[in-house]
């Protein structure tokens, strides 16, 4: 059965990617174009009705949110992470399920609201907005930084696909308009940043970037994707 990732560069579809790569899954890359509002169109909206990316198909099984594709991802393998702890057991799924329902609710979300304040609110309100969100994912920053091991990933001794999705949110942080800036360069914040550099140590989370455009180091020096900014954002 062939997996279809539905993608735009440097969209949800990333987390995604990076975990395919890193669990050693294959799968068909199928570009949505943003600059032409692909994502809005019928076509799409029957396999996500919000009309957000990304979109993975499973032969007859269509997923949107990323935090639940993670997790078909993990029962399909059997795997959590990369090297392991085995989906299965109930103790690591739970430690892994708690963070991804916080990246996915509140991490991602709180990013969301940043990034895209003027469909939340009326334009007089979007500075407002902003400052609030910056100032709650600064928040953010510190008690992650605080729950993190020195040299430690989310859930697990080992990576788990809740640190893929928490780095790609620490990219976003650094690269897209908050307001104010909430992690700059990691600066401030050792533990996040070994996450960062562990991420971007492994050669299937820099293909997955690599795949999407995304240059250099891509969670430590973040920079957008090389691309044309309409084909990135809208
Ligand atoms: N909760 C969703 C959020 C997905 C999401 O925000 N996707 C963005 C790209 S990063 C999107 O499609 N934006 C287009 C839009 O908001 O119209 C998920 O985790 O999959």
């Amino acid at each position: 059965v062939t997996l279809r990732l539905h993608w735009s560069p440097d969209s949800a579809n990333l987390v995604v990617r990076i975990a395919l790569e890193e669990l050693g899954l294959t799968y068909e890359p199928v570009r949505v174009d943003r600059s032409r509002a692909a994502h809005k169109a019928p076509a799409y909206l029957k396999l996500n009705p919000q009309g957000l990316i990304p979109v993975l198909e499973d032969g007859d099984l269509v997923l949107f949110e990323t935090g639940a594709i993670l997790l078909h991802l993990a029962d399909r393998t059997g795997r959590l992470g990369p090297e392991g702890p085995a989906a299965r057991d109930p103790q690591a799924r739970a430690a892994c399920l708690k963070w991804l329902f916080y990246l996915s609710n509140t991490l991602h979300a709180d990013l969301r609201a940043a990034f895209y304040a003027d469909r939340y609110v009326a334009e007089a309100a979007v500075p407002a907005l902003r400052d609030g969100m910056a100032a709650r994912l600064k928040g953010h920053m510190a008690m992650l930084e605080g729950v993190l091991a020195p040299t430690g990933w989310l859930a697990a001794a080992t990576p788990t696909l809740a640190d893929f999705y928490l780095a790609v949110c620490l990219r976003w942080a650094q690269i897209y308009p908050t307001g104010r800036p909430v992690l700059a360069g990691g600066a401030g914040f050792p533990r996040l940043g070994s996450l960062m550099q562990a991420v971007e140590a492994r050669p299937a989370a820099l293909r997955a970037c690599a795949a999407e455009a995304i240059p250099g180091r891509p969670f430590t020096k973040p920079e957008p994707p090389a691309l044309p900014v309409e084909q990135v954002r809208g």
